[in-house]
């Protein structure tokens, strides 16, 4: 089967960690897990809203230890992603989620480093890091993280904004954001995914972000909306991922193409694709059953993933 070349633009790397590779890892690195097996784990994964998933994320994140496991949880998806269509990944870690178990900075980084080095070679897949912060943790934590990522070099082009969302604004973290500008880099945000149209508003005026992660609860707002349309503001949206988290009800209700069709810059993507059901090519063939996806508007998505990339000129003519 041939596929459009997509860019996939949301996703978090310790999303991608399969039940299959939880197992080994905890079995290679002596880790003792609450589940038997495979089955008991993956019945696990029924999730109420985002934070009973963000409860097993990281209670799972317990497996990874060395540089060898972030290598292979990165090559794992790599692999996966090429077979979805993805040409580019600009690819999510959480550094703080590892640190706060003892990992150091540089097994996370360097493991998954390594990997992402020649991923172009081995896969056909061209990427970008982006370190993204923990809003449910202080920013002063999230200052000094960023800080020795980037005393220490590390191949970021970009940071993030994750975790629990209610009750953790966008302005909670604007010395993070301006440390983060004036170092060059990219900046994006969750917003808009449980939380309100507001912190959508926020993410854009108070953070200065480029790209919002989500923002499906800008459509509340009907003047948020003139404006992201005006402003061709990029949104990765996640569809298998809000009914997984019950931020929409089922795929036929999901506002995807309503978003496209109000002239949005909306593309599709898999945030944590291990936990909700799918890879890029997951979440497309399950819109395209649900809502009836055309031709056109798969074509559209491609395109937006694209050009709502951090990519150079060059390589983003080579996918359009
Ligand atoms: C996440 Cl779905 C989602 N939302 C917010 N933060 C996250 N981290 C990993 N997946
Ligand atoms: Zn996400």
């Amino acid at each position: 089967m041939t596929h459009l070349p997509f860019a996939e633009l949301h996703l978090h790397l310790e999303g991608t960690l399969e039940p299959e590779l939880v197992m080994e890892l905890a079995r290679r690195n002596d880790v003792t897990l609450p589940y038997r097996d495979v089955e008991e784990l993956r019945a696990a994964y029924a999730f109420r809203d985002l934070q009973s998933f963000l409860d097993l994320y990281y209670a799972n994140m317990a497996v990874l230890r060395t540089r060898q496991d972030f290598a292979d949880m990165t090559a794992a998806y790599l692999a996966r992603a090429a077979t979805a269509g993805v040409r580019h990944a600009e690819i999510m870690f959480d550094p703080q989620a590892h640190l706060v178990r003892g990992v150091p900075l540089e097994v996370v980084v360097e493991g998954i480093a390594s990997v992402l080095a020649t991923s172009e070679d081995d896969h056909g897949v061209s990427t970008l890091l982006i370190a993204a912060f923990l809003r449910d943790r202080p920013e002063d934590e999230a200052l000094d993280v960023l800080d020795r990522l980037l005393a220490r070099g590390a191949p970021i082009a970009g940071i993030g904004l994750d975790s629990a969302e209610v009750g953790n604004p966008p302005a909670r973290f604007a010395r993070l954001f301006a440390r983060a500008r004036e170092a060059g880099l990219h900046l994006v945000a969750h917003a808009g995914e449980e939380g309100p149209a507001s912190y959508v508003t926020d993410a854009l005026d108070v953070l200065g972000v480029e790209r919002i992660d989500h923002g499906i609860r800008s459509l509340d707002d009907d003047a948020l909306v003139a404006r992201l349309v005006a402003e061709q503001v990029p949104m990765t949206v996640c569809p298998l991922s809000n009914v997984a988290l019950r931020a929409v009800d089922t795929l036929a209700d999901h506002p995807v193409v309503e978003m496209l069709e109000r002239g949005l810059n909306v593309s599709v993507h898999s945030d944590d694709p291990a936990y909700f059901g799918g890879y890029l090519d997951d979440n497309l063939d399950a819109l395209g059953s649900s809502l009836g996806l055309t031709r056109e508007q798969r074509i559209r998505l491609a395109e937006n993933s694209v050009r709502s990339s951090f990519l150079p000129a060059d390589r983003r003519e080579e996918l359009l």
